[in-house]
């Protein structure tokens, strides 16, 4: 008796390795009580390219599955639409006559293909043939340890699963247990949407197949060849389940596999494709993906869980753990997060749900952009949709930027680099597309792109509408971030070998592109305001104008930090010069008659006064050429423009709100959009798709689920507790009433400078600052500046009476 008893310890605790994680820290933890029934349920794991929603059936366990470079499609033409520059002259034309219905229609002809669409790879199913009632149901994900785990009691048997996606193995290790008297008995399926082939032979399921052809945007409706398939196109997909442990009997059934008898069960997959590059066939010049796969499993299954997992960990911990963050309420850990969005929603004072939400965002990005890989697109990693919204792609006035706000000043500097890399590829096709459509130097990017780094103005040749299509401005708003990453890093090894020239490619487009309105000034045309439309004094709605408040706003930007980098480099004097007499030649801002922040050459009415777009305010949030500080007026209209806009919107137009309110120093304003992007969206198993907020799984709802909100809000509560956009670190320059107490750690200020902070009754207690650069910084608080003198990784700690004036 004795004997066995101690057999089966040994026995369960060789063959249950999983229940070696640590205990995940409650308060950074999303737990629910019911499986998930729909996508914006379940819950995500990624390693930066695999990605995985875990939906934590009981009877059959339901793992979708996506890669992130698995897109329809293959590499863009750049000279689809050569002749398109001859209509610019036309354009223009009729634009300074005031014409802009002639200039709306003519700018069909200034367009090219769709982009293309992010492709659902395939799902994994593990149906179980349970029998009897099931209790203590709980599933979950653990952001500490990036693990999901799925626990329940069935016939006096406890089972357990737990899975995570390793990045430096680049597999998904799924592990099941039973513990108790019955044994598990499974069906493992891998099936998927795409044209496909599944096979099972030994202990491996494989799933292969292709990409379509092309997938047409869903906002296109139905249409006989929305999904094109065809043999010259569409990359490669091999994705390959392994059974690497059990103590059951494997078999193959038909396409599946089975396991019987089994009190344990680990699962190892891997999944690559045939992309190799923007620029070069999958097909014909592809990656040799089975391969990739297959090696993958191999030498993940060679070694032990515990490696697995502690090199799992020990790669994930070395991000997630470098921030933290507590606004002073005990978490509510007791009631589930679906309950306790709810709760938040009706009114609870659930502070450690925001903290949470934050730190959500962090994971994500983690699991979705990784040095190497693609930048996360409209859904990060994750779709379930063969025509996903908007193709899942990357949408450049807002979204594709939107997504990358969190890195630098959330302390996860190098999962920026995927969106840094992409604009070397882009640069690359908008080059030619700036040839083609404008007959200009340099580089230009419209409003959608994809992994094929498509340039062109979208609308399928005409069938655009230009409120969306011809906006031109992408490479000056991107170009912001090539000079952010050298802001925070001071990396001029960067700045130089990779960032300069593509800004300097930036700018050469927009020299070229500016012209000069009837006073003189330098406007850009054809212009459009993200998405809004206007009314002419004469009553015309419509999009196609000059001079946007937006363009040059970003347009300025890029000026600006153009001629920082080229000092920091000390080059192209005669260049700088060009630049500089541009920039004071721009278009200035405007304050309109209700004394807001114009958002048009003339001071017009808006179709949609609440329109969900903000691109005009982009001065002083992302960028930071209006601050309450230097340009107290325009700060003015720009809290005018936010008040009548409201803070309502979609899900990233509210969190881009937070940003907003947040750089105008209102921590009120700016808690009230963290109220409303924490709006519960959702009903039991429907997804509500009105009014933007948040999914049950805390995904953001444009909705539908639209990654960026989440990526916008957690960066828009950093700037609430920490800014560094006008030469100095300003410590807690928007917190609300509703934050009396907490602190936050970790957080990065420009220069490469780790923040700690800590307050009570809404007053800084301590700060405490350490940089790898020895450098003389300014802290502000209170509008107080003061100076410290930082040593190279030597960490200054100040208390409150040395920072506040008359302190008690
Ligand atoms: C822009 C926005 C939409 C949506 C789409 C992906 O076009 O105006 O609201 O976010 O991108």
């Amino acid at each position: 008796m004795m004997f066995s008893k101690i057999l089966l310890s040994v026995v369960l605790f060789v063959s249950l390795p999983f229940f070696a994680f640590s205990q995940g820290d409650k308060s950074l933890t999303l737990w629910y009580k019911k499986e998930a029934k729909v996508f914006e349920e379940a819950l995500p794991l990624g390693n930066g390219s695999l990605g995985a929603m875990v939906y934590g059936g009981v009877q059959s366990e339901h793992l979708l599955l996506n890669e992130q470079t698995l897109w329809a499609g293959g590499p863009v033409n750049p000279n689809m639409n050569p002749t398109a520059h001859t209509f610019l002259p036309k354009v223009r034309e009729a634009l300074f006559k005031e014409d802009y219905k002639s200039a709306d229609s003519l700018m069909h002809f200034m367009q090219g293909s769709f982009s293309e669409s992010y492709a659902p790879m395939g799902d994994l199913y593990i149906d179980f043939d349970h029998t009897g009632g099931v209790q203590n149901y709980r599933r979950e994900l653990d952001l500490r340890n990036a693990v999901a785990r799925v626990t329940y009691n069935a016939g006096g048997t406890a089972y357990s699963r737990e899975t995570f996606v390793s990045h430096p193995d680049k597999v998904a290790v799924i592990s099941f247990a039973a513990k108790g008297a019955d044994k598990m008995n499974v069906t493992l399926r891998l099936t998927s949407q795409l044209k496909s082939l599944v096979s099972a032979t030994g202990k491996d399921l494989v799933l292969k197949g292709n990409a379509p052809a092309h997938a047409e945007p869903s906002y296109r409706g139905n249409m006989p060849d929305a999904i094109v398939y065809n043999d010259k196109a569409g990359m490669r997909f091999y994705t390959l389940a392994r059974i690497t442990k059990t103590d059951g009997i494997v078999t193959v059934s038909g396409n599946n596999l089975r396991v019987k008898n089994a009190s344990y069960i680990q699962v190892i997959l891997s999944a690559a494709t045939s992309y190799n590059g923007f620029d070069k066939d999958p097909l014909t010049n592809g990656k040799d993906e089975a391969a990739i796969a297959r090696k993958n499993v191999q030498a993940a299954s060679s070694k032990s869980v515990d490696l697995l997992r502690m090199d799992h960990l020990k790669d994930f911990r070395r991000l997630f753990n470098r921030v933290s963050l507590n606004l002073g309420a005990n978490p509510d850990t007791e009631r589930d997060t679906d309950a306790r969005l709810r709760a938040f929603t009706e009114g609870s004072n659930d502070q450690a749900l925001v903290a949470l939400y934050f730190q959500y965002a962090r994971y994500l990005m983690i699991a979705s952009s990784r040095p190497g890989g693609l930048p996360a697109n409209l859904q990060g990693i994750w779709n379930h949709q063969m025509r996903p919204p908007w193709s899942s792609n990357y949408t450049t006035n807002i979204n594709a930027e939107m997504n990358y706000w969190l890195s630098e000043v959330g302390n996860l500097s190098e999962t920026h680099k995927p969106l840094l890399d992409f604009i070397g590829s882009l640069a690359r096709t908008g080059t030619v597309t700036a040839k083609n459509y404008y007959g200009a130097n340099g580089w230009v990017l419209h409003h959608n792109s994809d992994i094929w780094a498509m340039t062109n103005p979208a609308g399928g040749f005409g069938k655009g509408d230009p409120v969306w299509a011809n906006w031109a401005t992408g490479s000056a708003w991107l170009s912001t971030h090539l000079w952010e990453h050298y802001a925070y890093t001071l990396d001029k090894d960067y700045l130089r070998n990779q960032a300069y020239d593509i800004m300097k490619g930036a700018v050469q487009f927009f020299l070229h592109f500016l012209v000069k309105d009837k006073k003189g000034y330098l406007v850009t045309a054809p212009s459009t305001s993200p998405e809004n439309i206007y009314i002419t004094s004469q009553g015309y709605n419509g999009a196609t104008m000059y001079g946007g408040t937006a363009d040059l706003a970003m347009i300025r930007e890029l000026f600006n930090d153009y001629l920082k980098a080229a000092k920091v480099l000390n080059v192209d004097p005669a260049l700088q010069q060009k630049v500089n007499s541009a920039l004071s030649g721009l278009y200035p801002y405007q304050i309109g008659k209700k004394g807001n922040l114009q958002e048009w050459y003339h001071d017009w009415e808006d179709q949609d006064p609440h329109h969900r777009h903000v691109s005009h305010l982009f001065g002083v949030y992302p960028g930071y050429s209006i601050t309450t500080q230097a340009t107290p007026a325009l700060a003015d209209a720009v809290k005018r423009s936010l008040q009548l806009r409201t803070n309502n919107g979609t899900g990233w137009s509210i969190a881009w709100k937070i940003g907003l309110w947040a750089r105008l120093q209102n921590g009120e304003m700016a808690y009230d959009a963290i109220k409303k992007i924490l709006h519960y969206n959702g009903t039991d198993g429907e997804v509500k798709m009105s009014g933007g907020g948040t999914y049950p799984n805390l995904f953001d709802a444009h909705p539908p689920f639209q990654i960026d909100g989440n990526f916008g809000a957690a960066a828009g509560i950093a700037e609430m507790l920490l800014q560094s956009h006008q030469g100095f670190i300003e410590l807690l320059p928007a917190l609300p009433v509703e934050w009396p107490n907490g602190s936050v750690k970790g957080l990065v200020a420009r220069g490469g400078v780790v923040v700690d902070i800590a307050w009570a009754n809404g007053r800084i207690e301590n700060v405490s600052l350490i940089s790898n650069i020895p450098q003389k910084i300014r802290i502000k608080y209170e509008g107080i500046i003061k100076e410290v003198q930082l040593l190279k990784a030597k960490r200054v700690s100040l208390k409150k009476n040395q920072i506040i004036l008359n302190a008690k």
